[in-house]
């Protein structure tokens, strides 16, 4: 199955093994997507389990079901103490909150501050004391308290994820990050953080960035490839290569230990920070599939958007990586405001001109919480309202920000993938060099779905 796309739950897998650690506890993870569970279900299960503490672990994409979700399980485990945290805590804050049967909320990194919920609901009563995190007070008032969460300083004292708390050869049946279904493989996560200051990221971990070992990076695959027999890992990182040094030790460790694997970088490393060396490294590492993410082609929206990505350097890196037999995927963005025509024929022509195999268009979409969404709050309100967040595609999103009309900007995502994918030469790249190309057919309908993007509506403009 290639939709919804399903992928290991490392952040509740690191929180599992975290409190483990910390409190002599049994827990239960459940992946609400992996086996497509009702809520019912869901609930009938943490009731079953009979719980003191429910934590829910969320995507803005399915935080629509939440109210009720939440609703059901108060009534079921009227006493229980239901947390919610995950990447959509980071977006929307307290609102998290408002309409739920939930206690409270944790935005951002999750370890240190449920030890402090757990410990404060069980030997004071109250999460009054925990620093920042949101809850309902005494009143249902929704507050914040005081303070910032605080963050693990060092990962390697982390536990590793809790891999015994879920089924990983039942996620190998579905698509995860990389457009490459059927897989034996496993995530990992080896930073956190990001020092970049892209206006429409949500800086879930913060903009300092903190670096498993290189030692604990093999000591990690090492230990999946001993219980699993996968020679396939993903890294999830959203800047793997933000430190040469340690991507130099991590190639040099895996060498030196001799373990062979293959490895993907779907979440994108930073083309503009890698070298020629770099790339030899990574691929004496066992790189077969990369994302980059150039976003925009034009240099005025770079500067915008504070990604100032170097172009030449994105293109040029590329085609090393391509031309050493990596699969490259790309990421852009269409649709940034103030886009012009003539920005929007920049990241085309640069995607075009690139040796990338696959990209993505995506429809630039504001979370809040992101300087991005700060801009169009002040400039364009009422395009706000009309975003449907839980839209897991984002390619599809039809809200245009950009400075073009609806009906061009639509004409400009089909004309993207029509002169990217219509070019014999990649065609013939894809076919050669996709890792599983028996499996290409699948992708049939998500293809012909970007390439009549807004036909539809466009013929209801007219
Ligand atoms: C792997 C990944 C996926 C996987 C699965 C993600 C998952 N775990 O369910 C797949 C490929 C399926 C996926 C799909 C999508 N993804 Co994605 N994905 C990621 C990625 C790259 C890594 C996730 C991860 O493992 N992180 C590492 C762990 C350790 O972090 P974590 O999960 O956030 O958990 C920590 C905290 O959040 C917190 N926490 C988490 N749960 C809980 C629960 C409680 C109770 C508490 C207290 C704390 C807590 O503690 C954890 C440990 O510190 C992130 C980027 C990122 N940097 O995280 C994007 C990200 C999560 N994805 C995102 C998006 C938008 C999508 C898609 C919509 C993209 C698309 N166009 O298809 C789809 C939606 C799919 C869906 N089913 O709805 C956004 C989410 C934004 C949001 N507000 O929800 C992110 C943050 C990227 C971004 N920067 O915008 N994704």
């Amino acid at each position: 199955m290639l939709y919804p796309l399903v992928s290991p739950p490392l952040g509740i897998m690191y929180l599992g093994a975290y409190l483990r650690s910390r409190f002599d506890t049994d827990i239960q993870l459940v992946n609400q997507k992996l086996d497509n569970i009702s809520d019912d279900n869901l609930v009938k299960m943490a009731a079953d389990f009979n719980a003191d503490i429910v934590g829910f672990s969320v995507l803005t994409t399915s935080a629509h079901t939440l109210n009720s979700l939440t609703k059901k399980c108060r009534s079921k485990l009227p006493s229980a103490l239901i947390v919610i945290g995950g990447p959509h805590v980071s977006a929307f804050g307290p609102d998290v909150l408002e309409g739920s049967s939930a206690d409270a909320a944790v935005a951002g990194e999750g370890e240190v501050p449920m030890e402090q919920i757990i410990h404060a609901h069980f030997e004071c009563g109250s999460l009054e004391d925990v620093p920042g995190i949101f809850r309902k007070n005494k009143d249902g008032e929704i507050v914040k308290n005081a303070g910032e969460t605080p963050q693990v300083k060092d990962l390697d004292t982390l536990p590793m994820p809790a891999y015994d708390l879920i089924n990983l050869p039942s996620y190998w049946k579905h698509q995860s990050m990389p457009p490459i279904p059927r897989r034996k493989y496993a995530s990992l996560l080896s930073s956190r953080g990001c020092p970049f200051k892209c206006i429409f990221c949500h800086r879930i971990f913060r903009k300092t960035i903190r670096k498993h070992s290189a030692e604990r990076m093999t000591e990690e695959i090492r230990y999946l490839q001993k219980k699993y027999n996968i020679n396939d890992i993903e890294f999830l990182d959203d800047i793997f290569n933000i430190d040469s040094s340690r991507v130099f030790e991590f190639s040099k460790l895996v060498r030196q230990k001799n373990i062979k694997t293959k490895i993907a970088f779907p979440n994108a490393l930073r083309s503009d920070l890698l070298t020629y060396e770099i790339i030899d490294a990574l691929i004496e590492a066992g790189m077969y599939f990369c994302s980059f993410a150039l976003e925009s082609g034009s240099h005025r929206i770079q500067k915008m958007i504070k990604k100032n990505l170097d172009i030449q350097l994105f293109l040029k890196n590329i085609e090393y990586a391509a031309r050493n037999k990596v699969f490259t995927n790309g990421f852009a963005m269409l649709g940034f405001p103030t886009e012009t025509a003539k920005d929007l024929k920049a990241t085309i022509d640069v995607a075009c001109k690139s040796m990338l195999h696959t990209i993505s268009f995506f429809t630039v979409t504001p979370f809040p919480n992101t300087e991005l969404y700060t801009y169009i709050m002040r400039t364009n309100p009422e395009k706000l309202s009309a975003i449907k967040y839980d839209d897991i595609t984002f390619c599809g999103t039809t809200v245009n920000l950009s400075d073009v009309s609806d009906k061009e900007f639509f004409q400009y995502q089909r004309k993207a993938n029509h002169s990217f994918y219509f070019n014999p030469n990649r065609i013939m790249r894809i076919l050669r060099d996709f890792p599983q190309p028996y499996l290409l057919p699948l992708y049939l309908p998500i293809v012909m779905h970007r390439f009549t993007k807004g036909l539809i509506l466009s013929k209801k403009i007219n």
